[in-house]
């Protein structure tokens, strides 16, 4: 079988979901071609080696530009905030890599469109390229899915998504790089937001024409924290201003005429990573909560009334998406296992030839949704997206 070298930039959160994909994927898929976990790479020597050795790949780099010149590395994997995205990918698709870089796509539009501009080019070639929404990759996601496109919930009228944390409730909660917007883009809007607009049309098959919402920061000042990464570190007694959202929220009307209710937060107290969906349809509805991630919820509203009522389907049957590779029926996936498909499906499609999705176009699409937003918050207007 042919070897699939794979050079992955950053290691902390992302880093590590990443490594535990490429080490699980090939153990519980057949997979057409065998990823190699190849090089590690850090600014950090001994921090990298460490991150290194503990997420199990075999060698390190400090400067990602000496990946794109080893010929044992085939493909870039972005683990890096936004501020380096397009600059990693760019110059990773130039030198002829396969490209998997995290979400959002970018923090700009602009940026956005010049990295899908530069994966049309190296399609061309049969270079590959895909964005991170790993959250597509969850079973009962691609459930609900497949449950749209064969019309069991009919034509759609609402779409109502959520995605709710409550990490940075606590106003002495430190600043990361995550609240910074030189390095993240955006707060809640691009690191949250952007996951529910991706799913939302992924699972609709529809596209978010325009918008209206609104942004806010509470908190507007917070402790700088010793160590920029993860999620948090380390507060000093310094403050520093908080330049993101805390929460967004919008309505937003879809292509094929239904209407959208948006709304993305790291203030919901008590709800720790909450992508709730619900969508209705003239035939039906369905429900999901990322927080009972192996559960669906479908209403068929062409049952008698008498017993019509939501169904809680366990997404655990060989039959559903991904599954007959794991465990049997009832024995729960996890948040890792949307990574570990998310790398079956890329290798899948590099291995075949064909550009994977959601592609960096997608991307591009879901960042002119956010810059949107932000733009409706600021002219208190509603704003179209363009095609
Ligand atoms: C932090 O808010 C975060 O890690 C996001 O960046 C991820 O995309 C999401 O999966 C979990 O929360």
């Amino acid at each position: 079988m042919t070897n699939l070298g794979i050079g992955l930039i950053g290691y902390a959160f992302m880093g590590a979901a990443h490594s535990q994909a490429w080490r699980s994927a090939p153990r519980f898929f057949d997979l057409p071609l065998q990823p190699d976990m190849t090089v590690l790479c850090g600014r950090s020597a001994d921090a990298v080696s460490e991150a290194a050795g503990k997420l199990g790949w075999s060698q390190t780099e400090t400067d990602w530009r000496k990946l794109l010149n080893r010929d044992d590395v085939q493909l870039i994997d972005i683990c890096t905030p936004g501020d380096s995205h397009a600059e990693i990918a760019i110059a990773a698709l130039r030198a002829g890599k396969h490209v998997l870089c995290e979400k959002p796509l970018a923090n700009t539009v602009a940026e956005a469109e010049q990295m899908a501009a530069a994966a049309a080019e190296a399609a061309a070639n049969g270079i590959r390229s895909m964005v991170g929404f790993t959250y597509r990759r969850v079973p009962a996601i691609g459930l609900a899915r497949q449950l749209v496109a064969e019309g069991k919930i009919g034509t759609i009228r609402h779409v109502r998504a959520q995605y709710l944390q409550d990490w940075i409730a606590d106003p002495e909660a430190p600043l990361s790089w995550r609240l910074d917007k030189e390095k993240a883009g955006s707060g809640a809007l691009g690191d949250i937001g952007a996951h529910i607009v991706d799913l939302t049309q992924y699972i609709t098959g529809d596209r978010i024409t325009e918008v209206s919402g609104q942004l806010e920061t509470f908190v507007k000042e917070r402790p700088v924290a010793a160590a920029h990464s993860g999620l948090s570190g380390e507060a000093g007694t310094e403050r520093g201003p908080v330049t993101v959202d805390d929460a967004a929220i919008f309505l937003a009307r879809f292509g094929d005429g239904g209407l959208g209710v948006f709304e993305a937060t790291r203030f919901a107290t008590g709800r720790k990573n909450a992508i709730r969906i619900e969508i209705n349809g003239s035939e039906g509805s369905l429900a999901f909560d990322f927080e009972d991630m192996n559960e669906l919820h479908f209403y068929d509203a062409t049952e008698p009334a008498e017993t019509a009522g939501f169904r809680r389907i366990l997404v655990t049957e060989a039959s559903h998406p991904y599954v007959a590779a794991w465990w049997p029926p009832g024995h729960l996936l996890g948040y890792e296992h949307g990574f570990t498909h998310q790398v079956v499906d890329l290798v899948t499609a590099i291995a075949e030839g064909k550009d994977p999705e959601p592609s960096f176009a997608d991307g591009l699409q879901v960042q002119r949704v956010l810059a949107a937003v932000e733009d409706s918050s600021t002219s208190r207007q509603w704003q179209e997206i363009p095609e």
